[in-house]
């Protein structure tokens, strides 16, 4: 399939693909079609054996300055709800493969909605995160009003949803909403090389595990360790976990089969 706005690569290096947001002039306002084709795009590498590990990115302005405002404008609440797209959000989350977000610029709105779906965000010293919905008389409804406030606490989240101000990069990885934060010039590398460290894993257990890290935001302590332990018994049915394991013990390099 070809897409009208996003740019795929199904291998940067090997196993590791990414996903490009292609709206330049709009600061890749995330319209309808883009939700659309980044979600094709999701579930065509997770379908993929050559793909173990995506990489989602916009440009060094942007990666998303929101959902695009001059398409929901006119909407009504009948419009929004048949329209339905938490289907397109939900299916984005359930992705099996780790998707990092590398973000650069603005990641406002829908943009760091999306960069909060992703399993981890590098970013440039330039990224900017905020959920600025409270400016233009609504408020995040992809998620940023719960995601948000797990990840960087109640004062935080509060601040950023209710006064609609930005954090920087720097303020994003001191309270916990990022993983890194590189200079312009590297953060695509830099995300592209955390993927490819993961694509060397066993792609079974990264899924097993990614499900279970995720869990922990679904349910409460009891019901989560019960969830993971469960994955944890079934990687010991794999060929992976044998490979690994005595990989180790004859000190060479495991060469994991996904099965
Ligand atoms: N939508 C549409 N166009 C946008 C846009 C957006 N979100 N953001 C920027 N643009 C367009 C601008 O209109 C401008 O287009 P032209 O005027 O050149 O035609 C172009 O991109 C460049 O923008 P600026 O001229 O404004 O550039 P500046 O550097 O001066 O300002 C800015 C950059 C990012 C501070 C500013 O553009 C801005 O404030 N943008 C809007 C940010 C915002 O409010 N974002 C939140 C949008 S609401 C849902 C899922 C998701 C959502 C809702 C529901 N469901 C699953 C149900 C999400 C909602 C949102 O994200």
């Amino acid at each position: 399939m070809s897409y009208e706005f996003i740019l795929v690569n199904p291998q940067i290096v090997p196993f590791v693909a990414t996903i490009q947001l292609n709206r330049p002039k709009e600061l890749n306002a995330l319209n309808l079609q883009l939700m659309g084709e980044i979600r094709h795009a999701l579930e065509t590498f997770d379908a993929d054996d050559s793909v173990r590990a995506i990489v989602i990115h916009g440009n060094e302005r942007a990666f998303a300055a929101g959902a695009d405002i001059k398409q929901m404008a006119g909407r009504t609440a009948v419009d929004m709800l048949q329209i339905d797209q938490f289907s397109t959000w939900d299916s984005i989350r359930r992705t099996k493969k780790p998707i990092i977000a590398a973000v650069s610029g603005f990641a406002l709105g829908g943009g760091c909605e999306l960069t909060m779906l992703c399993d981890m965000i590098v970013a440039s010293e330039t990224a900017q995160f905020g959920q600025p919905e409270i400016n233009i008389g609504v408020m995040p409804g992809a998620g940023g009003t719960q995601r948000l406030t797990r990840a960087v606490g109640k004062a935080r989240a509060m601040e950023m949803v209710l006064t609609g101000n930005f954090i920087s990069a720097q303020e994003a990885k001191e309270a916990g909403l990022i993983n890194k934060v590189v200079p312009v010039e590297l953060y695509l590398d830099e995300a592209v090389k955390m993927a490819q460290k993961i694509a060397e894993k066993s792609p079974i257990a990264v899924q097993l595990a990614k499900e279970s890290v995720l869990k922990a935001f679904d349910t409460g302590l009891q019901e989560g360790l019960y969830f993971e332990r469960k994955n944890f018994y079934m990687l010991f049915a794999t060929e992976d976990q044998k490979e690994g394991m005595n990989a180790f013990i004859e000190k060479r390099k495991p060469e994991f089969k996904n099965r």
